[in-house]
Order: structure tokens, then C-alpha cells, then sequence
């Protein structure tokens, strides 16, 4: 009866600071957070923020010290307060993904150097280049950007920002990640149409290109940007830009336990092993679950 009293109380109240006097009890099997929400016990120090509350408390380093602090794998950096590993783009970038905004410090931010392909803004944001030229400030300094941004050629056309950047037909700048991967990014399809040569594309000499690419029917990731190799994550789908041969040395390509290692040595996000969406290039998620996935 108390427990479901409590429990009522707290469908109540979910969002609500309860710090008044009175103590919430969780139901068994759940944690409690420092604003009141109940959350299931293993999302507690899994490296994702589930609490959403000022303290992180379900991955604060008080709570996830020794062996649950979780190891960063390859160039992942690790949140100097909390239990949550970064990328390097992830730092300055706007978003709060340490939880406590120290990946986002003002003071840190100003001189820390962004990731390559990256804008630094005049406030310390990094912002990927191909975000520009879509018709949004992105600096909060519309001066400042239209000094620094150049989102014309010589000819006065409109063009996109930054090596990284492909021109949709229609003008929309993307990421030429985006291009040849089976997805739409552009709206009028021209990032997939024939004359992108998708399975044969000429790579750009910041590039490099993933030979394994044209394994699989769905041509995709055959250039990725150089900063993407040896960097301890697998891009092409069979893994060759973290190649020993490659990177002279083992990168011990490991994923975090809340990440499912494909048989390429990718990292996927573990919920999205058994979704039958392929995720892995090599389709090596979806093995253990053809029978689920094959029901129609
Ligand atoms: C915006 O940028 C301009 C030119 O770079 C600079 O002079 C100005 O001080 C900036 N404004 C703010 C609010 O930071
Ligand atoms: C790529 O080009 C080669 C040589 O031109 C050709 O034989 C091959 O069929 C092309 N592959 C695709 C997927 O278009
Ligand atoms: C890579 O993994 C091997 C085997 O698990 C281990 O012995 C080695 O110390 C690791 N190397 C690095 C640099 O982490
Ligand atoms: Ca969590
Ligand atoms: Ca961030
Ligand atoms: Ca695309």
C-alpha cells in the first residue's frame, strides 16, 4: 500500500523538484533520481543520461566510480565529472552531452581548438561546416558569419561551406557522408541519384576510400573523411580505415558494453541490434535475430 501510494505520488509529480520533507520510494527495481523520476536500475552508470536532472545522478562519479566507470573506447574523451565518454566533435558543439554542461564550459570552450571540419564561432562553438549556408545563423553573430562564411563561388552562385560540404541540386548543403547512402538527405534525391556514381565514386584527397564498400548492395560510407581513420571506430563497412596495416598499429577497436560490436568491428547502439534495421554493414546484428526479424 505505501509502495503504491508512493508510486502514485510519483506519476503525480514526474517533472516536479520534490525536495520538501517528504521521501519518494521508488518501486523495487527502480532508481531513484535527484529530481523525483524513477528509472530502471540498469540504466543507472550505463553512460547515458536517463535521470535528466541538474546533478546526473544516475551517472554522477560518486555513483559510478571504480569498476562501473565505464572505459572510453577509441578517441572517445572522458567527462571529467560524470560517467559519460565524448567524441571530439561533441566538445564545444552546443549540446550538453557531459550533463553538466562541463563539455560546453565558456572558459574551456574559447580556446579549445574544434575538430577539423569544424567552424569555430566567435563564442567557441564548433559547428560542423556543412551546416551552413542552409539559411540559418549558426554563431549567433549574423556579422560575424557573413564575414567569415562564404556561401557563394566566384561567379556569385550559391555554394556550400567547407571541404566536407556537398551542393544538393536544389542548393541544400549536407555532409557528403550523406551521399550514396540510401537515404534521401537532399529532398529532390540528387545525393543518390546515377550521376554520383554510387559503388565507383572518386574519393576527394582528404578522403579515404573504403574498397569494402562495393561488397554490399547498398552502396554506402565509400569515402569517409581521413580524421576518420585509426581513430579506435570502424566507418567502412569492413572495417579497414582502423587496419593495422593502415594505422601501425592494433587500435583495439571496443565498443562500450551498451554498444553491440558487429563483426566488422563497428560499434552500433545495442538497442538497435534486434530493430531489423541492418545497422551493421555486414548484416552480422541481424544474424542472432533472423527468427524475430523474419516474422511478418
Ligand atoms: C559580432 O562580430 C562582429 C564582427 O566580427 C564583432 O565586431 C562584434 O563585436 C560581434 N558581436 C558580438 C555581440 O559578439
Ligand atoms: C565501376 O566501374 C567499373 C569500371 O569502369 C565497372 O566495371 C563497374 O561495373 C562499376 N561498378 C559500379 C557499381 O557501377
Ligand atoms: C589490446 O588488446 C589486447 C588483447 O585484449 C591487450 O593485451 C592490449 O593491451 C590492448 N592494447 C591496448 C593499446 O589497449
Ligand atoms: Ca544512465
Ligand atoms: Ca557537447
Ligand atoms: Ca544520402
Amino acid at each position: 500500500m505505501v509502495v503504491s501510494f508512493s508510486y502514485l505520488l510519483l506519476i503525480l509529480f514526474s517533472g516536479f523538484n520534490l525536495s520538501h520533507g517528504f521521501q519518494l520510494l521508488c518501486p523495487e527495481g527502480l532508481f531513484l533520481c535527484g529530481n523525483g523520476r524513477c528509472i530502471e536500475n540498469v540504466k543507472v552508470c550505463d553512460g547515458f543520461l536517463d535521470c535528466n536532472d541538474e546533478e546526473v545522478s544516475d551517472e554522477s562519479l560518486k555513483l559510478c566510480s571504480g569498476v562501473k566507470r565505464q572505459k572510453c573506447p577509441g578517441i572517445k574523451i572522458y567527462c571529467p565529472n560524470t560517467n559519460i565518454c565524448l567524441w571530439p566533435f561533441e566538445l564545444c558543439d552546443g549540446t550538453n552531452n557531459c550533463g553538466d554542461y562541463a563539455d560546453e564550459n565558456l572558459e574551456f570552450c574559447t580556446t579549445h581548438k574544434c575538430s577539423p571540419n569544424q567552424v569555430q564561432c566567435p563564442n567557441g562553438r564548433c559547428v560542423p561546416e556543412e551546416w551552413f549556408c542552409n539559411g540559418k545563423i549558426l554563431c549567433q553573430n549574423e556579422t560575424w558569419e557573413n564575414e567569415n562564411i562564404k556561401c557563394s563561388d566566384e561567379n556569385g552562385k550559391k555554394a556550400c561551406f567547407g571541404a566536407n560540404a556537398f551542393k544538393c541540386n536544389n542548393g541544400k548543403c549536407l555532409s557528403r557522408l550523406g551521399l550514396c547512402d540510401g537515404v534521401d538527405q537532399c529532398g529532390d534525391g540528387s545525393d543518390e541519384s546515377a550521376e554520383r556514381n554510387c559503388g565507383n565514386r572518386t574519393c576527394l584527397s582528404h578522403e579515404f576510400y573504403c574498397h569494402s564498400n562495393a561488397h554490399r548492395t547498398q552502396f554506402a560510407y565509400e569515402c569517409i573523411p581521413k580524421s576518420f581513420t585509426c581513430d579506435g571506430s570502424a566507418d567502412c563497412p569492413e572495417g579497414e580505415d582502423e587496419m593495422i596495416e593502415l594505422c601501425g598499429k592494433s587500435q583495439n577497436v571496443s565498443c562500450t558494453k551498451y554498444e553491440f560490436q558487429c563483426s566488422s568491428k563497428q560499434c552500433v547502439p545495442a538497442e538497435s541490434e534486434c530493430n531489423g534495421v541492418a545497422d551493421c554493414f555486414d548484416n552480422s546484428g541481424r544474424t542472432l535475430f533472423t527468427v524475430k526479424t523474419n516474422i511478418q
